[in-house]
């Protein structure tokens, strides 16, 4: 294989097994309890199972200790708990996505035990890291971060991830709305779709994969992934800039001005707190204005004297360049049933056979110790829906389709989220971006 061979692999998830070495790997919920010494973490909470989608709009705050977190996780919670009224069978908790600067702002010296070294990225570590800690149930709804790649650590626990190529976006019925810089969410609700509404969504192709410790997966640019824990889990990931992010940084300053306007005109007659997730803040129009001055300024810059910007991608390509990269059917067939063999957990009750080879298939306990890097599969959508164990509500197609458009226009309120919506429509910001860089 060679460098051309290796970014050709690189259009679709992949599985490292045996690359991740720093000392975080060894970061067990214990372990990082002690790091963290009573910390104060905000911590999500949301229905385990809901029909619809679960936005982080919809979801509950509360501040705890990983030390309160895990007592929980562990069905050992005494009163004074925050999380103590908490159902363990209806919900879930997640610290999620918490820059590890924050974390550790009182021991910056914990950053070196993250290293994205043996990925090609030297000087890469927990500076530019986050980690995730969720509880069994916890997860996170579809959507796609706008900027680079993605390398996601599992370092405890397991995780199971369903992507979708970008190819897929128009089946996805993404929308800007919560709005959160770099995300576009996806309306479906990935575990229980309904696909008599979002009836394009039957044209996707989803790839599903189980990510065990000590795997990382790389994620490619604009990739939707709905992430869910399958255990009380850890995971550090990294976003990592790409070059053609000085172009995604114009199209994500237009939709902050429009959503910024939005806000603003509707603020006296809808909820527009609910437009807009917890950790983001939507600035004042002058502000926001200077936001694209600056990248259109950016981008000019690094067309006429060359991006000066280390090229991440052709870093980490050059890193596997001699490395093999086992097709996904090749490790269906060759790997789980001998992975099945070293199995440590027992497996997942499921409905469908399908579940046993995605169990299995990416499983990190290879027969020896060298990197190996596999492709993640991909399913067809009827496959897919089998192993959620989709069932089809008894509702006949039209009766839904209508009790879903009565439900939508119900209110003022729904019928202005709808418009703003269709406003924020990434399709829409493409155009508005498009005419910008041409009027430039
Ligand atoms: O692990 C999760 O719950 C979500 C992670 C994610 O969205 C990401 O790494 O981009
Ligand atoms: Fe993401």
């Amino acid at each position: 294989m060679d460098f051309k061979d290796f970014i050709s692999q690189c259009n679709g998830p992949l599985i490292f097994n045996n690359n991740l070495n720093c000392p975080a790997i060894e970061w067990t919920p214990q372990v990082l309890i002690d790091l963290l010494n009573n910390k104060m973490l905000k911590c999500k909470i949301g229905p385990k199972i809901a029909e619809d989608t679960v936005f982080e709009t919809d979801c509950l705050y509360l501040n705890v200790t990983l030390r309160d977190f895990i007592d929980w996780c562990e069905g050992n919670v005494k009163e004074s708990n925050p999380l103590a009224e908490i159902d363990k069978k209806k919900f879930f908790c997640y610290i999620d996505y918490k820059y590890m600067p924050d974390l550790f702002e009182d021991s910056p010296d914990l950053l070196k035990s993250v290293s994205w070294e043996s990925f090609g990225l030297c000087t890469r570590n927990g500076k530019d890291s986050t980690i995730w800690i969720g509880s069994e149930g916890a997860f996170t709804p579809c959507h796609y971060d706008t900027y680079g790649f993605n390398l996601v650590a599992q370092i405890y626990g397991r995780k199971r991830w369903y992507l979708f190529p970008p190819s897929d976006t128009e089946y996805m019925y993404a929308t800007r709305i919560p709005y959160e810089e770099s995300s576009v969410f996806s309306d479906i609700n990935i575990k229980q779709p309904d696909i008599l509404y979002y009836t394009e969504f039957q044209k996707s192709r989803p790839y599903i994969v189980t990510l065990e410790p000590g795997q990382v997966l790389y994620v490619p640019k604009n990739w939707w992934h709905y992430v869910e824990c399958l255990d009380t889990s850890v995971s550090i990931n990294t976003w990592v800039e790409m070059k053609d992010d000085n172009e995604t940084r114009i199209k994500e300053a237009i939709t902050r001005v429009l959503i910024s306007s939005l806000v603003s005109d509707f603020q006296e007659c809808v909820d527009t707190q609910h437009w807009i997730n917890p950790n983001e803040e939507v600035k004042n129009c002058p502000v926001n204005i200077g936001y694209l001055h600056k990248a259109v300024t950016d981008l000019k810059l690094s067309s006429t004297h060359g991006n000066q910007d280390m090229d991440n991608f052709k870093l980490f390509c050059d890193k596997f360049k001699f490395h093999q990269v086992i097709p996904s059917s090749d490790n269906m067939c060759n790997m789980s049933e001998s992975l099945d063999l070293n199995r440590k957990r027992p497996k997942m009750s499921s409905a469908s056979g399908v579940d046993n080879v995605l169990e299995n298939a990416y499983s990190s306990e290879t027969t020896n110790n060298s990197v190996n890097i596999i492709r993640v599969q991909s399913y067809s959508f009827k496959d897919y829906l089998e192993f959620i164990g989709y069932s089809l509500v008894k509702l006949s197609g039209n009766e839904q389709q209508e009790t879903k458009a009565d439900l939508c226009l119900r209110s003022e309120t729904d019928l202005t989220k709808h418009l703003v919506k269709s406003i924020l429509k990434p399709d829409v910001i493409n155009i508005l971006t498009k005419s910008f860089l041409d009027f430039k």
